[in-house]
């Protein structure tokens, strides 16, 4: 070999021994580099996992077993008050106000003659006795008490002074709600709730109506449903005025706190003995996807905008960053509208003609949300910040069948017998409803009645689940 080739060889030699340490440094480097990458990711995921976890052990998903309970027994103190709800718009038919107002101009379905009850209340108070309620919670008809700003129809009162007349007769308490969705065309030509300085009417209406029946009326909801009001009606676009701006839903449910605390000041005011509160629709907001950020994220921003803000508005005087003194404090009692719990994602349909997600495991109701029993504690525990009695102002479910009430009906006073045993301060139920009515934007399609209603000769026939309620009230009222 000559020495020239064996140079040549050993530059070759150490070439290649070049080129593969440099191929096992970058061998090496490129392991450190997806070693490290793993790392982070590793970390990411655990961080993702343990949050989740956390989130997961911190606000649980309660389902109870229902299968292994025994909803026949129920026991509630004797001072329970049992009853059942309605609201003027859905029942008494011929109002003019801003919901014919929003059924004409969007072609929905009419609310007509709905339970003609302004013509038959006699009679329908006879289907109070007949279930055997102590109270009944009912809303009066600002549209009719003062079609036009200023003109006060006297002969509309005295209807509702006859109808207060005829439930104490009978031995029933009654329940008013000033403002059950509904108002005076005038009002709502205003601007309605979305303008602050409307507020001063409503406030003016409720106390100037207030002294007509508070010697004979104890029990006040100034306003049924803020969130619901506000959210549907300027959010969603399903109620009047239709509209489809969350800045303005919230703005209005902000207004509607505002006119609750005014009207409670003036009431208390006007007869401080009065027992003054409100209905709160709580909803229960859940995540979908229990591993899924996003869903969380979005589950405790619709928790504060629906629940969150109204609690704090009564509990601190705060509601959406802004100051609402005169709301903190404001509430005797508060009134639970409980019905179902929301899964929630994003992507969450904003409209409720479209089926809301369940569990597979959950019976979907005909509204298209689920029976979720196990809800009503979760709503009471949102309450119980407020430390003030609690009166389940609204509960039931649609179901032209009658094949889920009876069931749904027995879990949740199960529930709430089992919340009261554990010391929550819940006084009473009000069945939603007594009978079939107009269900807003659902028109006559959902059948929330304990009674059923032929609408086309106004027969009222008592359910099942009618006659459930009924042994269930007259046993806890021997
Ligand atoms: C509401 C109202 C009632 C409804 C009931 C059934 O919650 O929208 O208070 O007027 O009819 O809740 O949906």
């Amino acid at each position: 070999m000559s020495a020239d080739t064996s140079t040549t060889k050993f530059r070759h030699n150490t070439a290649d021994n070049q080129v593969s340490h440099h191929t096992k440094l970058d061998n090496s480097f490129y392991c450190i580099k997806s070693m490290q990458w793993l790392l982070v990711i590793g970390i990411i995921v655990l961080l993702y996992s343990s949050l989740v976890g956390l989130l997961n052990i911190l606000f649980p998903e309660k389902h109870l077993d229902w299968d292994n309970i025994n909803t026949d027994v129920l026991n509630f103190p004797e001072t329970f008050t049992w009853g059942v709800a309605t609201a003027a718009h859905q029942i008494e038919g011929h109002n003019v106000n801003n919901w014919t107002q929003f059924e004409d101009r969007e072609n929905k379905e009419s609310s007509g003659s709905a339970c003609d009850h302004w013509n038959r209340w006699q009679d329908d108070h006879n289907l109070l006795v007949e279930l055997g309620v102590s109270s009944y919670r009912f809303s009066i008809e600002w549209s009719r008490i003062e079609p036009n700003q200023g003109d006060w129809n006297e002969d509309a009162i005295q209807v509702y002074s006859d109808m207060i007349d005829s439930l104490i007769s009978k031995g029933i308490e009654p329940m008013i709600t000033l403002h059950h969705f509904s108002h005076p065309i005038w009002f709502e030509e205003k601007g309605g709730f979305y303008q602050q300085q409307n507020i001063s009417y409503f406030v003016d209406y409720c106390s100037r109506i207030f002294p007509y029946f508070s010697d004979r009326v104890n029990k006040w909801c100034t306003v049924n449903e803020p969130d619901v009001f506000s959210i549907m009606g300027y959010h969603m676009g399903m109620f009047p005025p239709g509209l489809r701006s969350p800045l303005k839903a919230i703005r209005v449910m902000k207004n509607v706190m505002v006119a609750h605390g005014e009207v409670y000041h003036r009431l208390k005011h006007l007869n401080p003995n009065s027992y003054v509160g409100l209905a709160k629709n709580v909803t229960i907001f859940d995540p979908y996807r229990r591993w899924n950020l996003l869903h969380w994220l979005t589950t405790f921003a619709l928790n504060y905008i629906w629940n969150g803000a109204i609690i704090s508005a009564l509990s601190r005087g705060k509601m959406y960053g802004k100051s609402v003194t005169k709301v903190k404090n404001s509430a005797d009692f508060i009134g639970l509208n409980y019905y179902t719990h929301v899964l929630t994602s994003p992507f969450l349909p904003q409209t409720t003609e479209i089926d809301l997600p369940s569990r597979s495991h959950e019976t979907v109701t005909e509204f298209g949300y689920p029976m979720y029993a196990e809800g009503l504690e979760r709503a009471t525990k949102w309450l119980n910040k407020l430390a003030i009695p609690i009166e389940i102002t609204e509960n039931g479910v649609a179901d032209g069948e009658d094949s889920l009430r009876p069931t749904h009906l027995k879990r949740h006073l199960w529930v709430i017998a089992d919340l009261i045993a554990k010391g929550v301060d819940i006084r009473s139920y009000y069945h939603w409803s007594l009978m079939d009515n107009f269900e807003w934007a659902e028109g006559y399609s959902m059948r929330f009645g304990l009674y059923h209603v032929d609408y086309e000769n106004q027969q009222r026939t008592l359910r099942n689940s009618g006659k459930t309620y009924q042994q269930i009230i007259s046993r806890h009222n021997k």
